[in-house]
């Protein structure tokens, strides 16, 4: 049988079936499996993989069915979480109100520093913005000192909608990204006023969780016209904040530099052995008490780090 290669990136896979789309244009999928030799080597295809696929040219010279084109080589797989199980995650948008839940800023810290150590660039989004003004900019305020992007919104009054637009449309052609925030944030109401054209109401993002005995969780990427290219979107049903939290291994040594603020003070303390608590001499203390660190993130790193001494790693 003849065969040839051709490559596109994985988009879902269910019990060992994957949907791929393929490059190229128009825009086409195809469901394979991948060979045999990837339990071999204990390596699992996750949707975000570029995926080489093998094509056998059937009878008519068209791929017959399945079973004629495999996966036969994942390209260039940068990160892979576990759980959720997907590769290549470029973009974790880490969605909070400005009230209604009230904002708990620890748990942004925590959701920031676990994406920054894996390489995952966080963007914060501050919905409901119209709710609380005051407060939005203030939480959006804490997150550009401390160096990330970040977007106080209402989608009840549009205000500050434009501005996420533009970042998505510049930063996410060929990107892989994914909303992360607690239930009753508004993530879905931001998906739909984004990307109207996602249909929420047919499953997709607003799919529950499926828990029964023989589903296992998986993600699907929805592949997304922005900016002129195209995003690809992870359904993520199953992300809350502890799903997220619990997705790598993360160590206490971790913690100071997976937080892009703190990381810069690190080695100018007095002590060499600063736990950057609250010792005498602390660059990160004194970088707080002059402004240049915002206190809630040096609050989050002591709680954070009083969590991991306990656990000594969050897995
Ligand atoms: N006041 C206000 N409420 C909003 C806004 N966006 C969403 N909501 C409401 O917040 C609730 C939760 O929204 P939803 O999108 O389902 O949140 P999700 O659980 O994060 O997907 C709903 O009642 C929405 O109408 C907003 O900009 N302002
Ligand atoms: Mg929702
Ligand atoms: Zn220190």
């Amino acid at each position: 049988m003849q065969e040839h290669t051709t490559t596109g990136r994985i988009l879902r896979g269910v019990g060992g079936l994957y949907t791929v789309l393929l490059d190229g244009v128009p825009a086409e999928t195809v469901s394979c499996r991948a060979r045999g030799l990837f339990r071999l080597r204990e390596i699992t295809p996750l949707p975000g993989d570029r995926v080489a696929l093998a094509v056998g040219d059937g009878a008519d010279g068209e791929a017959a069915n399945t079973d004629d084109i495999m996966i036969a080589e994942i390209i260039d797989r940068r990160s892979a979480l576990i759980r959720p199980p997907l590769a290549n995650l470029d973009y974790l948008f880490v969605t909070l109100a400005a009230a209604k839940p009230t904002p708990v800023l620890e748990t942004v810290d925590k959701l920031t520093a676990i994406a920054d150590h894996n390489g995952i660039e966080p963007v914060i989004v501050i919905g409901k913005r119209e709710l609380n003004p005051a407060e939005a900019d203030r939480i959006a305020d804490i997150y550009r000192t401390a160096g990330f992007a970040a977007f106080p919104l209402s989608c009840h009054t549009g205000e500050g909608i434009d501005a996420l637009r533009g970042y998505i449309d510049q930063n996410l052609p060929g990107k892989i990204a994914a909303f992360a925030g607690a239930s009753g944030v508004g993530k879905s109401t931001l998906l739909t006023t984004l990307f109207p054209t996602l249909d929420l109401a047919t499953g997709g993002l607003s799919r529950k969780i499926e828990r029964g005995r023989h589903t296992t969780r998986h993600v699907e990427l929805y592949p997304l016209p922005v900016g002129g290219g195209t995003a690809f979107l992870a359904d993520t049903p199953g992300f809350s904040m502890l799903d997220f939290a619990r997705f790598d291994f993360f160590t206490l040594d971790d913690l100071p530099t997976a937080m892009r603020d703190l990381a810069p003070y690190l080695g100018r303390c007095r002590y060499t052995d600063c736990t950057h608590l609250c010792e005498e001499g602390c660059a990160i203390v004194e970088a707080v008490a002059r402004g240049d660190i915002p206190p809630s993130r040096h609050e989050s790193f002591r709680a954070l780090y009083a969590v991991l001494k306990e656990k000594k790693a969050w897995k």
